[in-house]
């Protein structure tokens, strides 16, 4: 798009916004120019809260399903809209509610913990939520031997290595950061040598083992913002490398595995930004008795962290 056409589209965003008194939310994994136009920028957790609080009638969330679906959640007075309808989580959606309510007839008396990365129906049937920040805290505060971890296996399986816990896993897992391999480790090694390699603890098994921090995005946010390391190798879906570069304009960012991609991340745009705002689409909203039972796991979490 040329400058003049981009600066004439955020200047109509900014013009809408005013007239819906709407804020604008965007996932540390949204492409650049969404991330610029938004009021804030975050993980999924951070920027439903930032719905709740903000002084504002409409939401719109630049991300995907599930979390415009949380920040309907905890901000039911607002207006949530996703402004595309399709940007969606396959993780997600690789547990139901019905299935999981069959599923945790096997285990009576093993809470379910359910990673927010999931949807409202299967955060209605769960016992807590967690963040990929606060998962082993969740876990840990369990009173329980066992829990059945939903639906990241990865995540779930990170976990287990700093818990006592028997940690029961579901066989879902992001088809982004399911891609890394230990030889993308090998190569990173090679290639930036001394360079910390952070990865995110959706990756498989063996690549957490071999990376050098295993992190959240907030957590990479923070911990880069922090070191004095000059160069790091980042394992996460590539619009986090954006606002890192954006941040930390002096140090250099490499991204661990080209396949670090999320489609669903990238079709939000500033046109579709405009565009939800002018006709007030698509909204997200949650059925209240869902809704009800969902937010319990979810307060639950934050009881802990
Ligand atoms: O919770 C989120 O926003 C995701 C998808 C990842 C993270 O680590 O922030």
């Amino acid at each position: 798009m040329q400058q003049g056409n981009t600066d004439a589209l955020k200047d109509r965003i900014q013009q809408l916004k005013k007239q819906r008194n709407a804020v604008i939310l965007a996932h540390n994994y949204q492409i650049g120019e969404v991330q610029d136009i938004a009021d804030f920028v975050g993980d999924s957790l951070d920027l439903s809260h930032r719905a709740a609080e903000a002084d504002a009638e409409t939401i719109v969330f630049c991300g995907v399903h599930f979390m415009a679906e949380s920040a309907a959640m905890l901000a039911p007075e607002k207006t949530v809209l996703l402004p595309e309808a399709l940007a969606d989580c396959p993780l997600a959606n690789m547990v139901t509610g019905p299935q999981l309510k069959k599923v945790r007839q096997r285990y009576p008396g093993v809470p379910v913990v359910t990673y927010i990365n999931s949807t409202a129906e299967v955060k209605a049937e769960s016992d807590i939520c967690c963040t990929s920040a606060n998962a082993i805290e969740v876990v840990n505060s369990l009173r329980e031997e066992r829990v059945l971890f939903v639906p990241d296996k990865n995540l779930g399986g990170y976990v287990s290595r700093f818990t006592s816990k028997e940690v029961i896993l579901w066989h879902g897992y992001c088809i982004t950061h399911h891609r890394v391999t230990l030889r993308d480790i090998e190569k990173a090694r090679r290639d930036h040598p001394g360079a910390p390699i952070i990865v995110h603890p959706e990756c498989p098994p063996e690549v957490s083992i071999n990376a050098d921090q295993v992190l959240s995005t907030g957590g990479m946010v923070d911990f880069v913002a922090r070191t004095g390391e000059k160069k790091l190798v980042i394992g996460t879906e590539v619009g986090l490398l954006y606002r890192l570069k954006k941040e930390n304009p002096e140090k250099e960012f490499y991204l661990l595995s080209p396949g670090l991609l999320c489609p669903n991340m990238k079709y939000t745009t500033l046109h579709k930004v405009a565009h939800a705002l002018e006709h007030m689409e698509t909204v997200i909203s949650v059925p209240e008795e869902i809704r009800k039972e969902a937010v319990v796991s979810l307060a639950r979490m934050l009881e802990v962290r």
